[in-house]
C-alpha cells in the first residue's frame, strides 16, 4: 500500500499536475506511431512541452498579476465578500475541510480516481461514446477539490474512502462527458485541430455554441470589425488590450492606492513612482496575452500533427481535452478582449443587483472566471453568431457567474472561508448537482453519473455518421 501510494504520489506530482509533460508525452507517442525518425519525435516532444510551458507563462502571469488587484478590493475596503475564483475556492475548501477535521489529501485521492475513471470511460468508448481524455492537470486539481467539498458537505457519512470514490466517479464522469460535449464546437472553431476543451466552462461553451447562431450572424464577426480613422489603432490587439487594461486595472489600482499596492506587492520597488508602477503593471496584460498566444501556436501545431498517429493507430477517435487558452489561437484577438469586457459588464450589473437588493452575500469578481470563461465563450460565440452573439453571451455569463456564485458560496457555506470556485460550470451545473446530492447522496450520485452518461449516447444518435471524425 505504501509503495502504491508513493507511485501514485509520483505520478500525480510529476505528470498529472504537469500537463506540459502529459501533452509532450502524448505528442512523442503520436510521432513514434507515425514512424517519424527519433530526432523528429524528440523535437516534437520538446516543442509541445515548451509550447505548453509558454502558454502557462502567459496564463500564469495574467493570473498572478491581476488576481490580487481584483481581490484587493475586498481586503482594502473590508467588504467581507466572497471572491469567485478557483484559486480562492481551493483555499476556501482546504480551510473548510480542516474546519471539519477532514484530511485535505482526500481531494488528491478523488482526483486520481477521477482520472483513471476518465481513462476507463474512453477505453470503452465503443459503449460509452466518449472521445476525450481530460488532461488539464491544474484544473483537475481545482475541480476535484471543489467536488470533494460539495460531497462532504452534502453527506457527512461519506467523509471517508467511499466518499472519495463517489467524488472520483462524479468528477471523472464530468470530465469525460462535458469535454466530449465540446468536441463538435471545437472542431468547427479550429477546423479539426484534433482537441477538445478540458476546462471550466465546457457546459457554457456548449450552450454558447448552440445559442450563438440564433443570436447573430457569423459573417458579421469581430474579425471584420474595422474601426475607422484614429480608432483604427485599436484594431491592433496590443494597443487595445493595453488601453483597456490601463483604464480597467489602472483605475482599480488607483482606487486601492499606493500604500495598499506597496503592501501587497513586494515587487513594487521603493524607488518606483506609483504612476509608473500602474502603467507597467497594466501593460503586462498585453505582454502576457501575447506570450500565451505564441505558446498556443507552438504546442497546438505539434499536437495536431502528432495526434494523427494516436487517432490512426492507438486510440481511434480519441482526443485530448486541453486548456481553454488553446482556442485563443483560432479567434481574432479582439474576441478575447471583447469577452472580457462584456463579462465584466455582466458581473458589475449583477453585483449592483446584489447591492440594491441588499443581498447578505457580496461577491468580488475573480480574475480567472472573469477573463478565461468570458473570453472563451466570446471566441465560440463569435465563430457561430458573430459580434452580436459575442456580446450577448459573455454579458449573460458574467451575470450568471455572480448570481450563481453568490448562491453557491451561501449554499455550500464556503462564504465564511472567503471564496467560491466561480467558473461558469461551477456556478450553474455543479450547484444543481450539489443540491441533488444534499437531498440524496448515494442515490443522487448514482443518478447523476448515469444521467451524465446518457448525454454522449444522445450526441451519438444525432450524429452517427460524423461522430468518430478520426476513424473508428
Ligand atoms: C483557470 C485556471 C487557470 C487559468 C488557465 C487559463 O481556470 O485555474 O490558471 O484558467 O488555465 O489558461
Amino acid at each position: 500500500m505504501e509503495m502504491f501510494l508513493s507511485i501514485f504520489g509520483f505520478f500525480t506530482n510529476n505528470i498529472l499536475t504537469k500537463p506540459e509533460f502529459l501533452i509532450g508525452i502524448i505528442v512523442l507517442i503520436g510521432y513514434i506511431l507515425l514512424e517519424r525518425p527519433w530526432y523528429e519525435s524528440f523535437s516534437g516532444f520538446l516543442k509541445a512541452t515548451v509550447g505548453y510551458m509558454i502558454l502557462n507563462v502567459g496564463a500564469g502571469g495574467l493570473v498572478v498579476t491581476f488576481r490580487p488587484i481584483l481581490a484587493g478590493l475586498n481586503e482594502r475596503f473590508s467588504l467581507n465578500a466572497a471572491v469567485i475564483d478557483p484559486y480562492f475556492g481551493l483555499n476556501a475548501v482546504n480551510a473548510a475541510l480542516e474546519g471539519i477535521g477532514v484530511a485535505t489529501s482526500f481531494t488528491l485521492i478523488s482526483l486520481l480516481i477521477g482520472f483513471f475513471w476518465n481513462i476507463l470511460l474512453v477505453a470503452f468508448r465503443k459503449i460509452t461514446k466518449l472521445r476525450v481524455l481530460f488532461v488539464t492537470g491544474h484544473i483537475m486539481v481545482q475541480q476535484a477539490t471543489t467536488v470533494t467539498w460539495i460531497v462532504f458537505f452534502a453527506a457527512p457519512d461519506l467523509r471517508n474512502m467511499t466518499g472519495a470514490a463517489v467524488i472520483g466517479l462524479l468528477v471523472g464522469t464530468y470530465w469525460a462527458v462535458f469535454s466530449n460535449l465540446t468536441v463538435e464546437a471545437t472542431e468547427n472553431l479550429t477546423d479539426n485541430a484534433g482537441f477538445a476543451l478540458g476546462h471550466q466552462q465546457m457546459l457554457g461553451v456548449w450552450v454558447a455554441d448552440k445559442l450563438a447562431p440564433k443570436l447573430g450572424d457569423p459573417e458579421k464577426g469581430l474579425e471584420n470589425m474595422k474601426l475607422p480613422g484614429w480608432l483604427s489603432i485599436f484594431n491592433d490587439s496590443v494597443i487595445s488590450s493595453s488601453v483597456i487594461m490601463l483604464l480597467f486595472f489602472g483605475g482599480i489600482m488607483a482606487v486601492l492606492g499606493e500604500d495598499y499596492m506597496r503592501q501587497i506587492d513586494k515587487g513594487f520597488a521603493a524607488s518606483l513612482a506609483f504612476p509608473t508602477y500602474i502603467i507597467s503593471k497594466s501593460l503586462l496584460f498585453a505582454v502576457y496575452l501575447y506570450i500565451l498566444r505564441e505558446g498556443v501556436r507552438m504546442f497546438v501545431s505539434e499536437m495536431t500533427e502528432s495526434f494523427q498517429g494516436i487517432s490512426e493507430k492507438l486510440l481511434p477517435g480519441v482526443m485530448p481535452g486541453v486548456d481553454c487558452a488553446a482556442t485563443y489561437g483560432f479567434a481574432p484577438p479582439n474576441a478575447i478582449l471583447w469577452g472580457f469586457i462584456l463579462g465584466a459588464f455582466g458581473q458589475f450589473i449583477a453585483i449592483a443587483g446584489l447591492l440594491i437588493f441588499k443581498s447578505p452575500i457580496m461577491i468580488i469578481p475573480g480574475f480567472v472566471p472573469l477573463f478565461f470563461d468570458n473570453a472563451t465563450i466570446a471566441v465560440y460565440a463569435n465563430k457561430r453568431g458573430g459580434i452580436r452573439a459575442a456580446t450577448i453571451l459573455p454579458l449573460l455569463c458574467g451575470i450568471v457567474q455572480v448570481l450563481g456564485g453568490a448562491f453557491a458560496a451561501w449554499y455550500f457555506q464556503l462564504y465564511q472561508y472567503g471564496g467560491w470556485h466561480g467558473n461558469i460550470d461551477f456556478s450553474t451545473l455543479w450547484v444543481v448537482f450539489g443540491i441533488f446530492l444534499k437531498v440524496s447522496p448515494i442515490v443522487g450520485a448514482i443518478t447523476l453519473v448515469l444521467l451524465m452518461l446518457v448525454i454522449p449516447q444522445l450526441q451519438y444518435q444525432r450524429n452517427k455518421e460524423h461522430y468518430w471524425r478520426h476513424g473508428e
